[in-house]
């Protein structure tokens, strides 16, 4: 295990509640839109990867002309992100606990650090910045370069080749279903620590799955990661 490539959103920092969320619903409401993602449909929405993508869909499903939605989505997600970022810089959203200490021990055992997530780079670099200083992640590849999001596995490629690694020798930390898809996709074991909005998901396929960071020490990632490549 040379490096390990950590997701971001649920994963890293838990964003979604407490974050986009909110970041989406005051964009509603400074557009004059009666539109509110409460705490539980918003978790249904969260099968759909991607800001963006997300609008459209459920702007969709509310009935909106694709014409009317080509125009609005952009502006209304380029405010979205303004607002999460203000959120991130009052300290509204937290990294999750015990994922600070692993990433030290990781880079103290050697192990390279990257990102992978579907994410706009808009906020994801200011966040890292305030959270993770002095954290080494390199690559970090955000839904700005990765052309399809997950579970497309094109942010875990575009990791890996920053990386110069084989997929072998790397393990993905993700949150969800679609980002364990993701990770597999492209041949990276992955290991999930699941949050409340993905307890649910179907993680099968998953190397490892727990409830917390508190339950990860970098000798139990590696024992997981040497396991799924025994298969
Ligand atoms: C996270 C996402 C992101 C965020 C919002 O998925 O889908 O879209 O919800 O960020 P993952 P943007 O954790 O699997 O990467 O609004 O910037 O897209
Ligand atoms: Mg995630």
């Amino acid at each position: 295990m040379d490096a390990v490539i950590f997701d971001v959103d649920g994963t890293l920092v838990d964003s979604e509640r407490d974050g986009h969320r909110v970041a989406f619903n005051l964009a509603f409401e400074e557009h004059g839109l009666p539109y509110r993602w409460d705490v539980q449909p918003y978790g249904d929405l969260l099968a759909i990867t991607g800001g963006q993508q997300r609008l459209h869909a459920f702007l969709e499903g509310q009935g909106m002309p694709a014409e009317e939605r080509r125009d609005l989505v952009p502006r209304l997600h380029a405010r979205k992100t303004e607002l999460f970022r203000q959120l991130v810089a009052e300290g509204q959203v937290k990294a999750r606990p015990g994922v600070h200490r692993l990433l030290v021990d990781l880079l103290e055992a050697g192990v390279r650090l990257a990102v992978a997530t579907t994410g706009s780079r808009g906020w994801v670099e200011p966040l890292l910045e305030r959270l993770f200083a002095g954290i080494p992640f390199d690559p970090v590849i955000t839904g700005d370069e990765a052309p399809i999001r997950k579970p497309d596995p094109s942010a875990y490629r575009m990791a890996l080749g920053g990386l110069g690694r084989p997929a072998s020798e790397v393990l993905a930390v993700e949150d969800s279903a679609n980002g364990l898809v993701a990770a597999c996709a492209a041949g990276v074991a992955c290991v999930v620590v699941v949050n409340d909005y993905t307890a649910d998901d179907d993680l099968s396929g998953a190397a490892l799955v727990a409830t917390g960071f508190e339950e990860l020490d970098v000798a139990t990632l590696r024992r997981a990661h040497e396991a799924a490549q025994r298969g």
